[in-house]
């Protein structure tokens, strides 16, 4: 294949005996870091690209990160650059100049592409034209943008509302996650699953009962001055790099930090800052004060033991260690959650969590006596059955020692996508409020319907079952990010129409509908100027509620693209006619109209254009943090009491947790080396306690085939090697997405109904070549 200049590319693929494995790191980040940086750029966009996007990146008036949603300062002066090693990659990724042109399509049949791998897939670079495949057809062909919206507008007009349903992923920004689910709302559906529904689900349907905000509560200066931070079921170094930064930060300033996890992540240990030339040369400074090697499932017992212990100090030395004064002005449940906690079964503890007594009640020391106290958390506690009841628990901590809205205190859940937190804000939701639908039908005269809709474990079931005619997805992959996947595959294939506004191909281009179309769209970082107005920006909202601008530069890679903002609206136009109440045409024209709108339907966003004009953009009103108001049921921070549940595999079986490598982005792969991990050249692997590999009787290295039981029914996902490595007893680990085969589509946490991502029961099958290629899998020892 070629790029934009007609070079040739060869596309690399993966194969599992190349894999290499070394001895884990023990720092993230430093000179390294920043050599991949631009190593990746370089080899996807040139020198020019890369530079000019880097330099811009979180800048004033420039473009936001598209790596994750952790925030950058907002008082003081922003570092020269503010990027991290993955987000470079993710926007070398975007600025690739290599192309999947109509001949590449040409080139390839679906069931040629269907064989490949979506690092294959993902390496061959942008799609420059609308493209559409028909049953029966073996390739996809060009169409242009008129005869792909009246194919759209055919297939939902024929067809009711509720058998249609539009997937968002987190990358949208948040005018066109506004004009996405007002098109779903005037065709009277709220079937608008996201990409949080298998992400921090569980984190909303936690909090906003309790505390009545879906969010977090802190501030980045917050947790730069805390006393004491948790950071709970998360890997920074690698999905949040520019966290350390902070975590090293409030360090300095004499803060502690507690990593809680099944893994030793590199990030969690050492640090090298790469913004300084200090941190690039030396060692690294700490990053953890302490480290809790907690097993898979058990965080919920460590917090109740936590609870547990405040309780008990204070009866020992009253007025020293809960907040008394706040408890009775601003909470409601604190009797029965005292009750609750007065005994404890440190043998269950002790056997749910995998820690020994001593260690929690050292913890509880420091959390005693910490005045100001933060809780990070992000998937390894909200992808499993009683993770609701988990951050619940969270919240009991916080709220009995008046963690909320006093400086260097609160609640942290470290937010995935760049713009997830956002799209939530701005009406994406299958489960809207009243409030919401009230104020989008007065603003645009529409009725809204009010039935709840479906979120992507539903819609995959509801497609898999042959209830859904029309699924349209703006960003995102499903097919691979969804659990189950072959059931998920197969309810694509059975959709009569599938439409994928995307950047680049992906596996849900090519296990499609009968019909299916790919609307290719601007990235983050390309200029939007062709509007009669001239250039355009959008604006997303971080982890911690800021609300700012992002706006690209870069020289789009064809003159195809459209902007998302008006592929929707020229979608909502053909499907719901000329006559519409609703004027699609002046917001694609002029973004503005779209953010004065907003700022009369979303609470906080008033004053929306000018403000958001100014130097950082502006926050989000957050009661909790601002004021200590809970806008809960009992108009207080809410105690609850949840039964213990930890995870308890059969007989036979371990604990899977699924994690990201360094080299991904979720189901974009970057390249083969998981760094920290000291993992490449391969990703079918399964790290396992060295004892449990003694145990289970199979050879490091060894290729098995895995087996996960759920209810009664196996899954099955062929060739893996096993690698001794330092995680947990009882828990090993694998990659996402090549793991999500194993994930049955019922396993869901309760309540938020997020898949069970990190409690999957698996044991392994003898292969008859499971030995073969085990020398030449290498194993090399670095010294870290
Ligand atoms: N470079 C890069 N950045 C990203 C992403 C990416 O793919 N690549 N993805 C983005 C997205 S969408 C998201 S949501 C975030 C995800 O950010 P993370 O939540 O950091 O992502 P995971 O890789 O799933 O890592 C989960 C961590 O939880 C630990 N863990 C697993 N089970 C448990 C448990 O039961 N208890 C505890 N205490 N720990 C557990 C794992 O060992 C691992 O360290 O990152 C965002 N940023
Ligand atoms: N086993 C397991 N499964 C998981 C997880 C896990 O931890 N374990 N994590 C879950 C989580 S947290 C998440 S968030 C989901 C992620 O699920 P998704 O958000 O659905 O997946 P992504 O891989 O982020 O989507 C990548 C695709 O987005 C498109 N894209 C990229 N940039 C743009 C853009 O600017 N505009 C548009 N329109 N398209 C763009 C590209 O075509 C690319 O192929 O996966 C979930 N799945
Ligand atoms: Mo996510």
């Amino acid at each position: 294949m070629a790029d934009v200049r007609g070079h040739v590319v060869e596309l690399q693929d993966i194969n599992e005996d190349d894999l290499v494995v070394k001895e884990p790191k023990g720092s993230a980040a430093g000179l390294k870091a920043v050599g991949v940086s631009f190593e990746r750029g370089l080899k996807q966009g040139g020198v020019s690209r890369t530079v000019r996007s880097m330099y811009r990146i979180n800048q004033h008036q420039g473009v936001d990160c598209p790596g994750c949603a952790w925030p950058e300062s907002i008082t003081g002066d922003r570092k020269p650059i503010e990027f991290c090693e993955n987000g470079a990659k993710a926007l070398a990724e975007e600025n690739t100049t290599r192309v999947a042109t109509p001949e590449w399509w040409a080139a390839h049949s679906i069931s040629e592409l269907r064989d490949k791998t979506e690092y294959w897939l993902g390496q061959s670079g942008r799609i420059t034209h609308p493209m559409m495949i028909r049953e029966g057809e073996t390739h996809y062909r060009p169409v242009s943008w008129s005869e792909a919206f009246t194919t759209i507008a055919e297939h939902v007009q024929a067809t009711t509302p509720d058998r249609c349903t539009f997937y968002t992923s987190g990358r949208t920004p948040n005018e066109t996650a506004f004009m996405y689910q007002l098109f779903a709302r005037s065709l009277g559906t709220n079937n608008l699953p996201d990409c949080s529904n298998m992400c921090h689900e569980s984190s909303g349907t936690a909090l906003n009962p309790t505390i009545g905000i879906g969010k977090g509560t802190v501030s980045l200066e917050d947790l730069e001055h805390s006393e004491l931070v948790f950071v709970v079921g998360q890997n920074p170094g690698t999905n949040h790099p520019r966290m350390l930064g902070s975590l090293a930060e409030c360090r300095r300033n004499g803060g502690k930090v507690v990593a809680v996890n099944p893994l030793p992540e590199a990030g969690l240990l050492r640090f090298k800052d790469p913004q300084t030339p200090k941190g690039l040369l030396a060692d690294g400074e700490r990053i953890s004060d302490e480290f809790l090697q907690i097993k898979v499932g058990g965080d919920q017992a460590l917090f109740q033991a936590l609870g547990h212990l405040l309780l008990q100090k204070e009866a020992a030395a009253p007025g020293t260690v809960i907040d008394q004064e706040f408890i009775e002005s601003e909470t409601a449940g604190f009797a029965e959650y005292a009750a609750a906690r007065e005994h404890l079964d440190w043998a269950e503890i002790e056997t749910a969590t995998g820690l020994q007594r001593a260690e929690i009640e050292h913890i509880g020391d420091l959390l005693a006596a910490s005045k100001a106290t933060i809780f990070c958390w992000a998937l390894g506690i909200t992808q499993q059955p009683h993770s609701v009841d988990t951050i619940k628990e969270i919240v009991n901590l916080l709220l009995v020692q008046g963690n909320f809205g006093k400086p260097g205190a609160g609640a942290c859940p470290v937010r995935g996508h760049s713009n997830v937190q956002g799209d939530r804000t701005f009406g994406i939701w299958e489960k809207p409020t009243e409030d919401l639908l009230q104020r989008i039908d007065a603003e645009f005269g529409i009725t809204s319907p009010r039935e709840h809709g479906y979120d992507s474990t539903e819609s995959m079931i509801e497609m898999a079952k042959g209830e859904i005619d029309v699924f349209v997805s703006l960003g995102g992959n499903l097919a691979l990010a969804n659990s189950d996947t072959a059931y998920m595959e197969a309810g694509l294939q059975r959709t009569g129409l599938t439409v994928h506004i995307s950047t680049k191909p992906n596996r849900s281009h090519v296990v499609h509908g009968k019909t299916s179309i790919i609307l290719p769209t601007l990235g983050r970082t390309d200029r939007d100027d062709k509007h009669p107005g001239g250039s355009q920006f959008l604006t997303v909202e971080n982890s911690m509620s800021v609300v700012s601008s992002t706006r690209g530069r870069l020289e789009p890679v064809s003159d195809h693209l459209l902007a998302e903002p008006v592929i929707i609206a020229r979608m909502a136009e053909a499907v719901l006619g000329p006559d519409h109440a609703v004027d699609w045409k002046a917001m694609a024209e002029d973004y503005d109209v779209i953010r004065d709108h907003c700022s009369r339907v979303i609470p906080g966003t008033e004053d929306f254009n000018r403000r958001v004009r100014e130097k950082y953009g502006f926050v989000l009103p957050n009661p909790p943090r601002d004021r200590r108001q809970f806008a809960t049921q009992q108009g207080k921070g809410q105690f609850t009491v949840r039964a213990l549940e930890y995870l308890d595999p059969p007989e036979g079986h371990l604990v899977l947790q699924t994690m990201r490598s360094h080299d991904q982005y979720n189901t974009t792969f970057y390249g083969l080396d998981d760094r920290y991990r000291g993992i490449s050249g391969g990703r079918r692997v399964i790290l396992i306690h060295p004892e449990d590999l003694a145990a289970s009787g199979f050879a490091d290295r060894e290729l098995v085939d895995v087996v996960s039981s759920f209810a009664g029914e196996e899954l099955r996902a062929d060739r893996f090697r096993l690698v001794s490595y330092p995680t947990a007893r009882g828990c090993v680990a694998a990659y996402y997405p090549e793991a999500n085969a194993l994930v049955h589509r019922d396993l869901v946490a309760r309540e938020s109904n997020t898949p069970g991502f990190k409690a999957i029961m698996v044991r392994f099958e003898r292969r008859a070549d499971g030995m073969e290629n085990r020398e030449e899998v290498s194993s090399l020892i670095e010294s870290v």
